[in-house]
């Protein structure tokens, strides 16, 4: 079930975390608040249940139509459980699962665990360690969950540039046995993939990705994985340095050496790259975190980022919701969705004057060119 992005969803969650915030202050004493649990921001997982001393999951490969962007219209991908990507897989090291895989396709296919040691027979290559999985038939993959906690992900393993290209993959997250995490305040999957000339982070492309929003001092966690069965994406994060935890599910130790730390993380097809991030832009407000492919931040129509010109591709807006003009940020960054959801904004067009009109009035609380921002 892929959840519905509705027009000034940026507004909606916006103003949930701002009312959030505001409600924390209102109670007092808030200081010393202990924070929640590691809260889960990325793809649907998928539902678990139990056999003997299984965990099991069920997916089905299909065709259906799925939106890249809500404001357009759906055309077909294949994927998993119908949602793009398909349910993350969610375990803790040393469980033992089971995989009830369905294949509604018109052509064979099987899955790979992808990153996972798991025995041969279960590694899902089709002709070499398993028959294919035929139109209509089920196979089950069983395995132990190694104990290497960490970010992985799984693929179709027939036909892959086909298969892998119109979205038969998903993100699969192994906790440590005893469930402990890092104890990050926020864990986001940003699940990189193309499909049919679409950049798209957890199946949207701008502006239907959701935002993250965060609060100073907040450290998060970003899961990246890059599905693409062709691109790689420099993944460049505004007013901010990330440092790398973890590549291929595998912890980046100290060493004695200083964990990388860095502004652009590029991350290959079929690589995983964990980053912690500790939220401590200078004066809050908004920032973008997105790919510095160009053209993987620009619609199949050939546009790219400009905040007032955006029409698509792989950007994820950061924003502080205690940013004092977080209502201005929140203002401004609807209008400059609304204006490009009218059906994109033409340069030299009079649409272009107008809207950075629009956006000009919705920022007139933020801070004048050359005013030192608040912290
Ligand atoms: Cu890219």
């Amino acid at each position: 079930m892929k959840r519905r992005w509705i027009a000034g969803s940026w507004l909606v969650i916006a103003l949930a975390a701002f009312a959030a915030v505001s409600l924390t202050v209102n109670r007092g004493g808030g200081a010393g608040t202990a924070d929640a649990a590691t809260q889960y921001f990325g793809p649907k997982e998928a539902d678990v249940t139990q056999e003997e001393d299984y965990k099991v999951v069920h997916l089905t490969s299909s065709k259906f139509m799925w939106q890249f962007r809500d404001d357009q219209e759906p055309v077909e991908v294949w994927g998993y459980n119908n949602q793009i990507p398909g349910p993350t897989l969610h375990f803790r090291a040393g469980d033992k699962v089971r995989i009830y895989y369905r294949n509604d396709l018109d052509e064979a296919s099987t899955v790979h665990w992808h990153g996972l040691i798991v025995p041969n027979s279960m590694d899902g290559v089709g002709l070499l360690t398993q028959p294919p999985v035929m139109p209509g038939e089920t196979f089950v993959y069983e395995f132990d969950i190694p104990n290497t906690p960490g970010t992985f992900m799984y693929h179709a393993h027939m036909n892959d540039m086909e298969q892998m290209g119109n979205g038969l993959a998903g993100a699969f997250l192994v906790d440590p046995r005893d469930g402990g995490d890092g104890g990050y305040d926020q864990d986001h999957v940003m699940y990189m993939q193309t499909i049919k000339g679409h950049f798209l982070i957890n199946g949207k492309e701008f502006p239907s990705i959701e935002p993250y929003i965060v609060k100073k001092g907040d450290e998060i966690r970003v899961r990246m994985i890059n599905v693409g069965p062709v691109d790689l994406h420099p993944m460049h994060f505004h007013g901010h340095f990330v440092r790398e935890i973890s590549r291929d599910g595998t912890a980046i130790r100290g060493g004695g050496g200083v964990a990388r730390v860095e502004n652009t993380v590029l991350v290959a097809p079929g690589q995983t790259i964990d980053v912690a991030v500790k939220m401590e832009a200078p004066g809050k407000g908004a920032w973008l975190f997105h790919c510095h492919v160009i053209s993987h931040v620009m619609g199949p129509d050939g546009k790219s980022l400009n905040i007032a010109l955006a029409n698509g591709g792989m950007v994820v807006p950061v924003a502080y919701s205690d940013s004092d003009n977080f209502q201005d940020i929140v203002a401004a960054l609807t209008a400059a969705v609304e204006s490009l959801k009218k059906g994109g904004i033409r340069p030299g067009s009079g649409d272009l004057t107008g809207a950075i009109q629009e956006m000009n009035s919705s920022m007139a609380g933020m801070p004048a060119a050359g005013t030192p921002a608040a912290q």
